[in-house]
């Protein structure tokens, strides 16, 4: 392998190895959080701008925060619709520091490339177009129009559109999303790789099967009618901390809560609401009624387990518990989903999940007892190799209640970035159907690719292989939030040109290709003027509400353009003057793009007036709005599918790769994780005690992470990330637990999900080794 280990780059320049763990916080939220976000917005973007962002963060009249995808409420708005790491989000955005001409001047690429990512994000907004030329060791200044020239002319010497590789990050507007596939299809490829193949594609696999759509049926509304709620595989005290306020709310209306997960999340446990009281004073309120302490991948099992024993209680009960109208009616494929999950054997339930006989039947019998059951869940069970078949489980257990398309019930996929789902119905998708190809086609004059793209996985591969030459990031960190980081790297190597839309400075400009470009770009806070006319944007949320999103800060330099304007300019220039598609117009008022995405996307008709009411609208959702099922069978399906689970072989651990509680995916915001108790590191690796102690190891032990993996060649295939603290913590025996980006390099390129491709971050089997630093 040639190229720099970018995971030494990162490791050197943590000096602070030293961790210092302390009692870990057992409530999310409270008066801390507060503080928290005021400070970060303080000390980054100064009294004034911190009062005018977190003003209008979340309001109708302000702009989207780009932290999650958790919707905000309907009708009356807190004043302050923000959480602690939004404010976060909003500090790292807005913040008032420039990465400026003179700055890469000052650093070389080698200098750069020693420092950290919490180093390089800290330094702010990129203000101009920079290019790296081959073998120069400085980005230096460039026009936006020689940029454009030069992207121009490397894809159109390409043999061959699909040698391009077009990513997309979750932040980017519907407005931008829907330009920049124009462009990519116009252009003459399908090749669009997003953040959702390595997030909740697994979820979209697995619901398009069961229910004919990939997206959730839920709204918050349905989360507070709820009487059950299951959260599997997320942390929400972290990563959507508005949603624990909700939850809270369900619990004021009596619902009961299952969390399940290998960790006891202080959001799951405990809360306080900031914006309460008793957030103030008081020791807030306990969230999970019942917390199943999962193994890592055993939540198949667990729902097959708990489908066992609600078939055996409809027996002692008949039509007690299946709901027999809504199985006859409305789904396909109950028998042989009866049949199997009769058969399913209990001591190997327990086995896989780590949970006694008790704890399954008082789960089961919360399934039971509920009228309304709503299921939440993130990556915990999309990065898995099971992962498609582990979620339609967890449907099905949905689907035998006829929990789908009433009130207070339904599928709800988290999703991550604040518009993730937003792109995707904008057309960013490697493999969208033929029905919007074809309404592309023919509103402008076009003829679209066919032939699938490629996902993310898959266009590391071609990039690695010479198949693919050019690279383009709209918004992300490809190089640091892609699996098998040394690969990845040598992947964007071997480019002839990379180029990054990017609002702050990251590892994809440092790991490039022999000419890098790097384009700055607005981002949600700021104001977007085009030839004097203020623009707004739209945005959908998790639950498949549309609205408006308007940025009011200044931007940090005159010359970084809005994401619709690079998209637009650069088409002008790749594709000529002569091309059909008006982009200069769509530039100048983006009204005219939201008529178009009207006439082209499902359910978006009146698109401009719909996104100016109150709170926008809500995208159509069959299942959940008249129970149609667009699926093979036109029925929601049951699926069936083999047990799958994950023994821990022995002498190794398996490893989840996760976020702390001061990141934002590879932006590392602080090396503090307060409700896990760790401080001043992000090098540990969470152990149970009992594994410690069996491996000879202490508290506080330096180790390595060996992760061990066997491709298709049958060959062993050894990965190493050095020096890891380890932490005792009540995770289950056998599992671990690390951060990522910085334990990316463990997790092996072919490591996929069946079905979704997905990397397989959340089970990867490690040995610890000694370690030598
Ligand atoms: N502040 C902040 N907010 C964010 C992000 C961020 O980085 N920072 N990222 C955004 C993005 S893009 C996303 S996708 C979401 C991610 O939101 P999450 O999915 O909550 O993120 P992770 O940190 O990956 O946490 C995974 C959770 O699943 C659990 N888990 C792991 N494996 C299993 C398993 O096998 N079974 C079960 N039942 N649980 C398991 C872990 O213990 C952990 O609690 O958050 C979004 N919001
Ligand atoms: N091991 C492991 N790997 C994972 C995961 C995991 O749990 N474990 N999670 C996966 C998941 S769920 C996801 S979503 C991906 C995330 O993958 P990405 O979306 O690629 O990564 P981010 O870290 O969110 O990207 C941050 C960068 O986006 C740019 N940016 C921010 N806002 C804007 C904007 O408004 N416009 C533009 N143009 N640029 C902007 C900034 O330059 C910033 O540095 O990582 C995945 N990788
Ligand atoms: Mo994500």
């Amino acid at each position: 392998m040639t190229g720099r280990d970018v995971t030494r780059d990162i490791d050197a320049s943590y000096d602070e190895h030293a961790v210092v763990t302390t009692g870990a916080e057992h409530e999310a939220a409270g008066v801390k959080a507060v503080l928290v976000s005021m400070q970060r917005g303080l000390s980054s973007m100064g009294p004034l701008r911190t009062a005018a962002a977190l003003v209008r963060l979340n309001q109708r009249h302000g702009f989207d925060c780009p932290g999650c995808a958790w919707p905000e409420e309907h009708g009356g708005r807190k004043f302050a619709e923000f959480c602690e790491n939004g404010a976060k989000a909003v500090a790292e955005e807005a913040t008032k520091r420039v990465v400026t001409p003179e700055f890469f001047a000052r650093h070389s690429i080698s200098d750069l490339a020693a420092r950290p990512e919490y180093w390089l994000s800290q330094q702010g907004r990129l203000t101009h177009p920079m290019v790296l030329r081959a073998g120069d060791d400085h980005y230096r200044p460039i026009s936006w129009d020689h940029a454009y020239h030069v992207i121009a002319q490397h894809l159109n010497a390409l043999a061959s559109p699909d040698e391009a590789v077009f990513y997309t990050s979750g932040r980017t507007s519907n407005e931008a999303a829907f330009l920049y596939q124009l462009l990519v299809r116009s252009f003459g490829t399908n090749n669009l790789p997003d953040c959702s193949n390595m997030c909740h594609e697994s979820s979209g696999a697995s619901l398009s099967e069961s229910i004919g759509i990939g997206k959730g049926s839920v709204t918050v509304e349905d989360l507070a009618l709820a009487d059950l709620i299951v959260i599997a595989g997320q942390n929400p005290g972290t990563n959507h901390p508005r949603m624990l306020s909700v939850l809270e709310k369900a619990k004021e209306n009596g619902a009961k809560i299952i969390a399940i997960n290998p960790l006891p999340e202080a959001g799951l446990m405990r809360f306080k609401d900031p914006q309460k009281v008793h957030g103030v004073i008081g020791h807030g309120i306990g969230i999970a009624d019942e917390f199943v302490q999962i193994r890592l991948g055993g939540d198949m099992a667990l729902f097959a387990g708990v489908g066992r024993l609600m078939l055996e209680a409809d027996d002692r009960a008949p039509g007690t518990v299946i709901d027999r109208d809504f199985v006859a009616e409305h789904s396909a494929n109950f028998e042989a989903y009866e049949a199997q999950t009769r058969e399913v054997d209990i001591a190997t339930v327990l086995e896989a999940t780590g949970i006694d006989r008790e704890q399954l039947e008082r789960v089961a019998q919360m399934f039971i007892s509920s009228q309304r059951t709503v299921a939440c869940w993130a990556m915990g069970l999309t990065q898995h190799r099971h992962a498609v078949p582990m979620i339609s489980e967890l449907t099905n257990l949905l689907l035998m209640r006829g929990m789908i398309g009433k009130p207070g019930a339904g599928v709800c996929p988290v999703r991550g970035h604040s518009n993730v789902q937003g792109d995707r119905t904008m057309g960013i998708w490697e493999k969208m159907p033929e029905s919007f190809l074809s309404a592309l086609d023919s509103e402008f004059g076009i003829v679209s690719p066919r032939k699938h793209g490629m996902d993310t996985v898959d266009a590391i591969r071609a990039m690695r292989d010479g198949r693919a030459s050019v690279f383009m990031g709209m918004g992300g960190n490809f190089a640091m939030a892609t699996p098998d980081t040394d690969v990845t790297a040598l992947a964007l190597r071997s480019c002839s040109l990379t180029v990054q839309v990017s609002t702050k400075l990251n590892r994809s400009h440092l790991v490039t290709g022999t000419t890098a470009i790097i384009l700055p770009s607005l981002g949600r806070t700021d104001k977007d003027l085009q030839n004097g006319t203020k623009q707004q944007v739209t945005v959908e949320d998790s639950m498949s509400m549309v609205h408006l999103s308007r940025g009011s800060l200044q931007p940090p330099g005159p010359e970084v353009r809005s994401e619709v304007a690079i998209v637009a300019q650069l088409a002008r220039a790749v594709l000529g003057p002569d091309h059909p598609v008006p982009w200069e117009r769509f530039q100048a008022d983006y009204d005219r793009i939201r008529d178009a995405i009207a006439a082209v996307v499902p359910g978006c008709a009146d698109y401009n007036r719909k996104v100016r009411q109150p709170d926008g609208f809500q995208l159509p959702h069959p299942p959940r709005d008249s129970r149609e099922f667009d699926t093979s069978t036109g029925r929601a399906n049951f699926a069936v599918n083999p047990l799958e689970w994950l023994p821990v072989p022995e002498g190794r651990l398996i490893l989840q790769t996760l976020r702390s509680h001061d990141q934002y995916n590879t932006t590392i915001y602080g090396l503090d994780d307060r409700y896990r108790g760790v401080k001043g590191g992000r090098r540990v690796v969470f152990v149970n005690p009992a594994d410690i102690e069996a491996f000879g190891l202490t508290d506080g032990a330096r180790v390595d992470l060996v992760s061990e993996y066997t491709g298709e060649s049958g060959a062993l295939e050894e990965r190493r990330a050095e020096d890891f603290l380890v932490v005792p913590y009540s995770t289950p025996v056998g599992n671990a637990a690390a951060y990522y980006p910085e334990t990316n390099s463990l997790v092996p390129l072919d490591h996929t999900a069946a079905t979704s491709n997905t990397p397989v971050s959340k089970a990867i089997v490690i040995r610890l080794e000694p370690g030598r630093g």
